[in-house]
């Protein structure tokens, strides 16, 4: 697929993913989440051994994504809309349990879809301008895209409701505060920080942070065990080549040198 609103560089195996519609604030449009699909879903480069993570961020110094595209919500009625509202829930789950670190570099506002986006990525590193906010019921909607069931996961139930009913927005330190943001760092500085942590990560064995991805997600899935999902993890890492080779390194004193396997 050739990417019209993503614009994907390899940094030092990183992809860096930038959303790009800066005349819309980055606003994602049916294209851009198709693409989106697509990256995450079908797209074999980003499955690479060698690519160690991917960091999605927003063009220009004033969005990294303004909502889902009001303009083409429109004239949908009810069917269209749950139809996009599962389309657009089943993207965030390929993000969410993608098995190597995405971390959403957040360079402005981050709102609607854009919010609900940056809380599907594993981490996420705002800007000191970055605002965050769940706006849709000043359009007489709700977040459809998992906003209102990852917003609890991230800031607890209370806050959520406030943020969810108030439409009002949050600054980056705020964020911060609430859990929603992990770092904050000056304006220009998001997607250095993001790539310090996944070359941090990519020092680690592939197939255990795959795993601690999984895990960790098993909390928040209905009807799956995340105890049974770690022990089966951790049974299948303990068979690992790379479990071998990083014990063996401990005991050696040497660093190890994983190989994914
Ligand atoms: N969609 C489309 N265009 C947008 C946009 C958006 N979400 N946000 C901004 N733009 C466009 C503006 O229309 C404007 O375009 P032109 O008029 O120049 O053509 C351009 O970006 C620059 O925006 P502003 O002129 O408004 O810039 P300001 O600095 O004055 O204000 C702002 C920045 C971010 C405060 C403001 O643009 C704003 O309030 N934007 C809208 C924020 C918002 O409400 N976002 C949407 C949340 S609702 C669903 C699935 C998911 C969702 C809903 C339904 N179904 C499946 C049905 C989720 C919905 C949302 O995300």
């Amino acid at each position: 697929m050739e990417y019209q609103n993503l614009a994907i560089k390899n940094e030092d195996n990183i992809l860096v993913v930038t959303l790009n519609r800066p005349k819309a604030l980055n606003a994602l449009n049916k294209q851009t989440m198709d693409e989106l699909a697509h990256f995450f879903g079908e797209d074999e480069t980003p499955k690479q051994l060698a690519i160690k993570g991917i960091v999605v961020t927003g063009a220009g110094e004033k969005a990294f994504v303004a909502g889902a595209d009001i303009k083409e919500f429109l004239g949908m009625d009810a069917e269209a809309g749950s139809r996009l509202s599962r389309r657009g829930n089943d993207i965030m789950f390929l993000i969410e349990r993608f098995p190597k670190p995405v971390i959403a570099a957040v360079n402005g506002f981050a709102l609607g879809g854009g919010c609900e986006l940056a809380m599907a990525c594993h981490i996420r590193i705002a800007g000191e301008k970055a605002r965050f906010g769940q706006p849709e019921v000043n359009l007489g909607i709700i977040p459809g895209y998992g906003g209102t069931q990852r917003l609890i996961q991230h800031v607890g139930k209370g806050k959520a409701m406030e943020l969810a009913m108030t439409a009002d927005m949050i600054g980056a330190e705020e964020a911060k505060a609430l859990g929603l943001a992990n770092h904050v760092v000056p304006v220009g500085e998001e997607v250095n920080k993001a790539k310090e942590i996944i070359n941090k990560i990519a020092k680690k064995a592939p197939i255990a942070i795959a795993k601690v991805i999984e895990c960790t997600n098993a909390y928040f899935t209905d009807c799956v065990n995340g105890f049974e999902t770690e022990i089966n993890s951790f049974g299948a890492l303990t068979g690992s080549a790379d479990f071998v080779e990083g014990a063996s390194a401990f005991v050696e004193k040497r660093r190890a040198a994983f190989k994914g396997k």
